[in-house]
């Protein structure tokens, strides 16, 4: 059990790295952390640093994720972490306060105190923003990533992640060789902030996540053709904005009718082309991201959703392209470790509420593969993806707290 007065240095502790670490950003506004950027690797070094400093042996991999390890008392691992990318122009805390708190957790241990090696991992590229997929060294730690599909990837620039992985120094040709050796995980544990409001609301410091949406995300490109807004005839026209304006709109409409908080549709990019005040659209690139905790729910909604683009489609003669970005089931997570977890609150006198996540976490894709748990902190108003982002350093220690009580009384 943690006395109060190392829970508040465990607090203090990560603010400063936290606030030391957001400074890592491509924007004054917010925190814009892409991967393969310099802010990114200049984060990754910063970490690479604590890490070191806590007495971890660190090693990085060919997808960008850094690794910092504990020797135990066996070969077994046991795996703490979340990414350390971000949106644009978003939080402090949305990823990388999970490889703080995890390197915090690990700083309370010494070499052979536990039952398996603690492994500490910053994951590159979680949120997909960059290149339209997301979980790259999640996916390629569990071995779910083809060097080949690296190069289908490509940010605005036209840049593949295939090509940036090269350009900072990773082999994408060599992901298979960090594979986990899956059979030899006790477990993946993830500390997060809720980025909703619902555990905000409730007053309560930690959330148990019980379970995990699935997402579908797409790139879709809608061509028409570009006259004069003046003289040509509504009746004339191949207007791509008409088709994509059904579009959003039945996403909207789709989810929302669904009436259930974890179904949700959104349409996060429209670009229209020419882009001028006078010019019918002749192109417009949008992207689509469906969740729903059932998989059903969520690819009926998809369904409705190109069901609606497509009949646009046709009514104005125009042509449409589809690239499905990332598609992940929704998962529940493993009852044994969230029991664990639940005992260490109890007996840290620590009330919590469980709770399904509405946002995707890098223990999505894992949690299918290996007994995964999640422990949520508040989000202030639920805020989260802008720089209102704010969770209390306190709530964070909370979770480091329950997490170093649930290893101190591991036995197999
Ligand atoms: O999109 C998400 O839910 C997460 O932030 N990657
Ligand atoms: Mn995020
Ligand atoms: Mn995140």
């Amino acid at each position: 059990m943690l006395e109060e007065q190392m829970v508040g240095s465990i607090a203090q502790r990560i603010q400063q790295e936290l606030a030391a670490l957001s400074h890592y950003s491509a924007t004054e506004k917010g925190v814009t952390r892409l991967p393969f950027t310099k802010e990114a690797e200049d984060a990754l070094v910063c970490l690479e640093k604590m890490m070191k400093e806590t007495g971890l042996s660190t090693c990085r991999d060919h997808s960008g994720a850094l690794h910092g390890f504990l020797p135990g008392k066996s070969e077994k691992r046991f795996i703490i972490g979340s990414h350390y990318d971000s949106v644009v122009e978003g939080g402090a805390y949305d990823g990388i306060a999970g490889v703080v708190c995890g390197i915090e957790i690990a700083r309370h241990f010494s070499t052979d105190s536990l039952p398996f090696t603690l492994e500490i991992v910053a994951f590159n590229d979680e949120e997909g923003v960059r290149f339209g997929g997301g979980f790259l060294s999640s996916k390629a730690l569990l071995g779910e990533l083809k060097s080949e599909e690296l190069k289908k990837y490509c940010d605005a620039d036209g840049v593949s992640c295939y090509e940036a992985m090269q350009r900072s120094g990773c082999d994408p040709e060599k992901i298979a060789e960090d594979v986990w050796p899956l059979e030899n995980i006790a477990g993946f544990l993830e500390i997060h902030i809720e980025q909703g409001a619902r555990l905000y609301q409730s007053g309560l410091p930690i959330g148990l996540v019980t379970g995990i949406v699935g997402m579908r995300r797409f790139d879709i490109e809608i061509t028409g053709r570009a006259d004069h807004a003046g003289t040509t005839p509504m009746t004339m026209r191949a207007d791509a904005l008409t088709a994509a304006a059904a579009f959003i709109l039945t996403a909207q409409k789709a989810a929302a009718e669904r009436a259930a908080p974890d179904v949700v549709a959104t349409v996060g990019v429209c670009e229209v082309k020419p882009g001028t005040v006078n010019t019918v659209p002749a192109f417009v690139h949008l992207t689509l991201d469906v969740r729903s905790l059932d998989a059903a729910v969520r690819d009926e909604v998809v369904e409705t959703c190109f069901d609606a683009l497509h009949k646009a489609a046709a009514a104005n003669d125009l042509a449409v392209k589809t690239q499905e970005k990332l598609t992940v089931a929704p998962v529940k997570m493993d009852e044994t470790l969230m029991a664990r977890l639940s005992e260490a609150m109890t007996e840290e006198d620590i009330p919590y509420m469980a709770l399904a996540s509405g946002a995707g976490h890098d223990a999505l894709p894992i949690a299918r593969r290996v007994p995964a748990a999640m422990l949520f902190v508040p989000s202030r108003d639920g805020r989260s993806h802008c720089p209102e982002e704010y969770s209390e350093p306190e709530d964070f220690a909370r979770a480091v707290r329950v997490v170093i009580h649930m290893l101190e009384d591991w036995s197999e």
